[in-house]
């Protein structure tokens, strides 16, 4: 039914060329035909054809966040004497560039079946303000912490399709190349080697299940979308602890603007649990990032995308203001973030 149905649509479509932007036999090939910058696992690839994409995101957190309320620096370190666990003492952090690079590599297996693998490079740069109890209170120092992150592996699984539709479960996991211990003297003026905070770490440290589904559904001059993605790990890592399970829900719609162009519009839903167990090196009185329990929360995105399909090569870029956020505890606040996305198909 499917194959007969694509046949006689490309029959129809043949002598009609010039309008094959926006007949149905093309719907997967426009420049909506992946998701938002932001989005990964949610298109297939026929079988024996490679895509390559190099993505790089920006994500820039400035100011702290005790529930949904901001808190000025010196504020932080107020808050900090009188939470439970006490925190902040030492320092709290007052902003941070979380950047990544990503090389993401994608192979049509079966019709059905798209593998996939994804290489990861973070690059942190977090700013402090020192508090009451450390040597200097009221002065700054700056921490940086960059190489491998984890690398996750996947298998994109067509649960579905018809002419206008996919669903697609993506079967995925990581794998911790990621290190999670480095120390740094920094913050003691280079009196004495600490690990780094929990957000400076380069990687999970487990194995996880990143389990995810995907529904696209393609119209005339658009598409849209809806996903739900998690990042489980499991068990603990080898510094007896596990980062947040996190769940994220999009939604979007994509506009055809011409043969070159999309636009589109995103919202993300993001929820994260708490830190399981405990680096036994970190106490939580120093700073804020130290602290399991000050990691979950709940943040919700807004993202502006656009799209290029210029002779093969698609170029997306998202801008991905945070319209809200409820975290536990105090934490950094995302204000923004940016993706910026490159690939081929051959
Ligand atoms: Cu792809």
């Amino acid at each position: 039914m499917k194959l007969g149905k694509l046949f006689f649509l490309t029959l129809l479509a043949c002598p009609l060329g010039s309008v094959s932007a926006f007949a149905d036999d093309s719907f997967r090939s426009r420049a909506d035909k992946h998701a938002p910058a932001g989005i990964m696992g949610d298109h297939m690839h026929d079988p024996g054809e490679w895509m390559v994409e190099y993505k790089y995101m920006n994500m820039y957190m400035d100011d702290n966040r005790a529930g949904s309320r901001t808190l000025s620096d010196v504020e932080s370190i107020a808050w900090g004497a009188t939470s439970n666990p006490v925190t902040n003492r030492m320092a709290t952090p007052t902003n941070m560039t979380h950047e990544m690079h990503m090389l993401h590599v994608m192979r049509g297996m079966t019709e059905d079946v798209t593998l996939y693998a994804m290489l990861m490079l973070p690059s942190i740069t977090m700013d402090h303000l020192r508090g009451p109890m450390s040597g200097a209170p009221g002065t700054d120092f700056t921490t940086h912490n960059s190489g491998f992150g984890d690398t996750t592996f996947g298998a994109l699984l067509r649960l579905y399709s018809d002419v206008d539709d996919d669903l697609i479960f993506n079967l995925a996991g990581s794998v911790p190349t990621g290190r999670i211990y480095r120390t740094t003297s920094v913050p003691t003026g280079g009196m004495m080697e600490q690990p780094m905070p929990y957000p400076m770490r380069l990687g999970s440290g487990t194995f996880n299940a990143k389990p995810g589904i995907t529904w696209k559904h393609y119209f005339e001059t658009g598409s849209f979308g809806t996903q739900l993605q998690t990042d489980l790990p499991i068990g603990r890592n080898y510094r007896d602890y596990a980062v947040s399970d996190e769940f994220r829900l999009n939604t979007w719609y994509s506009q055809v603007l011409n043969q070159y162009l999309a636009a589109s519009i995103r919202l993300e839903n993001l929820w994260r649990t708490n830190y399981t167990g405990a680096d036994p090196m970190t106490p939580d009185m120093g700073i804020s990032t130290n602290v399991e329990s000050f990691r979950g929360g709940y943040t919700c995105n807004l993202g502006l995308g656009t799209s290029a399909l210029i002779k093969g090569h698609l170029l997306s870029t998202e801008f991905v203001p945070t319209l809200y956020q409820d975290l536990n505890g105090i934490q950094l606040e995302t204000d923004w973030t940016f993706i910026a996305s490159w690939s081929k198909s051959f």
